[in-house]
């Protein structure tokens, strides 16, 4: 494919820069000699010569698989230069950079046109945008620069989006480990929570007193002072994304309560800084903002949407599917086999119990899997681990809400709740052990389904 690019004067080049024209490595053709020498000085291929004569196009033997880019605001030389191409090859694309008026693509089919403005506004807005975000970065720099150690603290069972983010803080801070640590006052405990921190590497260590003790200053991210109901020292530096319910200080805080997730306020971050991302925190901060907004279908802003856009060339997707796909142990293969094969499906509920359950996050995954058998709207898998009956429960989706019915057929028993498709409940052995033979993993599905049916029944009142 060749290009071709007709030019009034060089404002076309001026503003979009010698790079995007190598790129398409096109033939200028200019209307003038000083035009020629000003294009050819920039280092083009050009050709000079009255552009609204046939004897222009001629030689270059123009086809369908060609494409002529035109900038001429003139209208009355617009409209002959096009009529001389349309005449010399009807079917070449012709890229008008101009609002044409009075040119109807009935004309001219393999004509279409965009105005400068419109192929330049999405760059002012995001370069206005850099700008607004690199004063917020200095000024963020110059708060914790003097620091021994700069504590980021997340929530108490950190998730992907705070994880993500305090990586990216301290990535934007030149600090590592040591001295930019990732603390919390409880652990990562979700599967895929722990899959990604050790997949990716990362150390998220006990918050301690002493952390705050000396030069060491406290940063937050996802997460604001009243969450903890407890006092800290002054906070330096605070990045969130949560609405503010109680009021507290921070020397500097960024809070955007319109976004979906904070590691989209970081990726902001790194662009306006022009940080190099490494796989390590692309992948980290695309599956933060995965995570946060349910694959940016809820609560996503436009901002969301564009940095999850901006990381994803650099993450590594083989790793986000491991993350969210957490691997499954070779030793938990046969009590799912005995599961798969003992498994009931009663009004279009699948229930699969596994009595000796290796891993807690086997439940969950387990199923998912199940989820997809044919005919089947619910899964609902249990299984014993230590002293508890731990039950994970699936639907596709639009019919009753999940947490509900478990909350109904469980809550007395432990503890039980969930969202609209995915729910769990955690009930103690001792809560049931006079009800049923818990060393029976026959009886205990029984008791299983009858307990969720019997709920499920209650809610069918759609
Ligand atoms: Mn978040």
């Amino acid at each position: 494919m060749r290009y071709f690019v007709i030019l009034k004067d060089d404002t076309l080049l001026q503003i979009l820069g010698d790079e995007s024209f190598h790129r398409l490595k096109p033939l200028f053709l200019a209307g003038s000699p000083g035009l020629k020498h000003s294009i050819s000085d920039r280092g083009h291929r050009v050709r000079y010569g009255d552009m609204t004569d046939p004897g222009m196009y001629q030689p270059l033997h123009l086809s369908a698989e060609d494409t002529v880019v035109v900038h001429i605001t003139e209208s009355t030389v617009l409209r002959k230069i096009l009529k001389v191409l349309h005449a010399v090859s009807p079917e070449t694309s012709v890229l008008v950079l101009a609002g044409p008026e009075g040119l109807s693509a009935d004309e001219y089919p393999s004509m279409r046109s965009v105005t400068l403005p419109s192929l330049c506004s999405e760059g002012l807005v995001i370069a206005v945008e850099d700008l607004h975000n690199q004063k917020k970065v200095n000024r963020i720099k110059n708060i914790l620069e003097d620091a021994d150690k700069v504590v980021i603290l997340m929530q108490n069972d950190p998730d992907p989006d705070s994880i993500a983010s305090g990586l990216a803080l301290r990535t934007l801070l030149g600090r590592n480990r040591v001295t930019a640590p990732l603390t919390s006052l409880g652990r990562v405990e979700r599967p895929e929570n722990l899959a990604m921190i050790k997949l990716l590497e990362i150390e998220v260590e006990p918050f301690r007193e002493e952390l705050l003790e000396g030069g060491n200053k406290l940063v937050m991210v996802d997460v604001q002072p009243p969450y903890f109901q407890r006092e800290f020292p002054q906070v330096e530096v605070l990045i969130d994304h949560h609405p503010q319910v109680e009021k507290y200080d921070a020397v500097f805080q960024d809070l955007r309560v319109h976004y979906g997730a904070t590691s989209t306020i970081m990726t902001e971050y790194l662009r306006a800084e022009n940080t190099k991302l490494t796989h390590k925190l692309a992948t980290a901060l695309l599956y933060g903002i995965k995570s946060d907004t349910l694959l940016l279908e809820r609560e996503t802003d436009r901002a969301d949407v564009a940095a999850y856009t901006y990381l994803y060339p650099h993450a590594n997707h083989n790793l986000v599917r491991r993350i969210e796909h957490p691997e499954l142990p070779q030793e938990g293969l046969d009590p799912l086999a005995e599961a798969l094969k003992n498994r009931i499906i009663r009004d279009r509920v699948l229930f699969s119990h596994i009595q000796r359950c290796a891993r807690e996050d086997l439940i969950p995954q387990f199923a998912d899997f199940c989820l997809q058998v044919e005919g089947v709207e619910w899964a609902v898998v249990s299984g014993l681990v230590d002293d508890e009956l731990v039950i994970s429960v699936r639907n596709v989706g639009y019919i009753r809400s999940a947490g509900e019915v478990v909350k109904e057929a469980f809550g007395k028993l432990g503890s039980a709740g969930g969202h609209r498709s995915m729910a769990k409940a955690v009930v103690p052995l001792k809560n049931i052990d006079k009800e049923v033979d818990t060393s029976n993993p026959i009886d205990l599905q029984e008791y299983i389904a009858r307990l969720f049916l019997d709920s499920l029944n209650k809610h069918h009142m759609r």
